[in-house]
């Protein structure tokens, strides 16, 4: 059997339409994730989970973060309890080498961290950078009320192109060591008083604990998880343990599905 005449333009219309499609969907969402690193994905798997219309942003044509470097390149990465309870959930392979103490394969954990924030009904757009926040004042203060988009080549093209920006309820900065969108806001909207100190050197089960223990909201509709908490609060570094990653991810869905379902 031969395979089908598919015309180019044919190719176009459909690409062009569906992605349209979708992007005006994304215009207004529950909750936007900037990062799809372990705390993207995780955050985005539950949050998708519990029904909320959520959005996955990466700058890089891949997911994963820091996953894929394994520790030194080397391809295996090392989870703790009770962390093991989210790689069980995804069904991803372990090898539990001590008590509580488990390694994977940093490309199946990858995979089956995305297929599950996929399957829970999460989007995830590649190759967009979120370069800013839309914000207004309430009787609270300043809110978070959106993000503002470009194209990553864009970007990096340094051309003056004008980006476009979307509407959501919550914005999670899971941007990793840099705390982007933290930065952002701690630049320009300085009402909100936000201070990134910068994490510390490398104590990895202290840095664990301090991840897991500030994830949450930072501002009125802003909230960080995975390693912009360090950044934020001068936690040490720790490494490719992953654990605290994972449960930051669950943790800061969990203080969004509860405060957005109140609101
Ligand atoms: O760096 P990353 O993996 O952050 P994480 O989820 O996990 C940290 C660990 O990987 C590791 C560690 C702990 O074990 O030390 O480093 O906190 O993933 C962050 C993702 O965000 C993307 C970036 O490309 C990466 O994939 N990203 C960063 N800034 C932006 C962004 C931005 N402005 N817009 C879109 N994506």
């Amino acid at each position: 059997m031969g395979v089908k005449e598919v015309t180019e333009e044919v190719v176009t219309r459909y690409i062009l339409r569906k992605s349209i499609e979708d992007w005006i969907d994304f215009t207004e969402r529950d909750v936007v994730i900037v990062g799809a690193g372990p705390a993207g994905l995780s955050a985005a798997k539950y949050l998708a989970q519990a029904g909320l219309k959520t959005l996955l942003i990466e700058r890089k044509l891949s997911f994963g973060g820091g996953i894929g470097g394994g520790g030194m390149l080397f391809h295996k990465v090392i989870v703790e309890s009770p962390a093991d309870e989210i790689i069980k959930e995804i069904k991803c392979h372990y090898e539990e080498v001590e008590n509580g103490i488990y390694v994977v394969d940093s490309a199946e954990l990858i995979a089956k961290l995305a297929s599950a924030a996929i399957d829970a009904g999460a989007k995830i757009l590649l190759g967009v950078t979120v370069d800013d926040v839309v914000y207004r004042h309430s009787g609270y203060g300043a809110q978070i009320v959106g993000v503002v988009l470009q194209w990553t080549a864009v970007t990096m093209s340094g051309l003056h192109v004008d980006p476009l920006a979307i509407r959501c309820r919550a914005v999670v900065d899971a941007t990793g060591h840099d705390a982007e969108v933290l930065a952002i806001v701690s630049r320009k909207i300085p009402e909100l008083e936000l201070e990134i100190k910068g994490e510390k050197s490398m104590w990895a089960s202290e840095g664990e604990r301090q991840v897991l223990y500030n994830t949450g909201m930072v501002a009125p509709g802003l909230y960080v998880a995975g390693m912009a908490v360090a950044a934020l609060k001068q936690a040490p570094r720790m490494g490719p343990i992953f654990g605290s990653m994972l449960l930051s991810g669950r943790k800061v869905a969990e203080e969004i599905i509860s405060r957005l379902k109140t609101s």
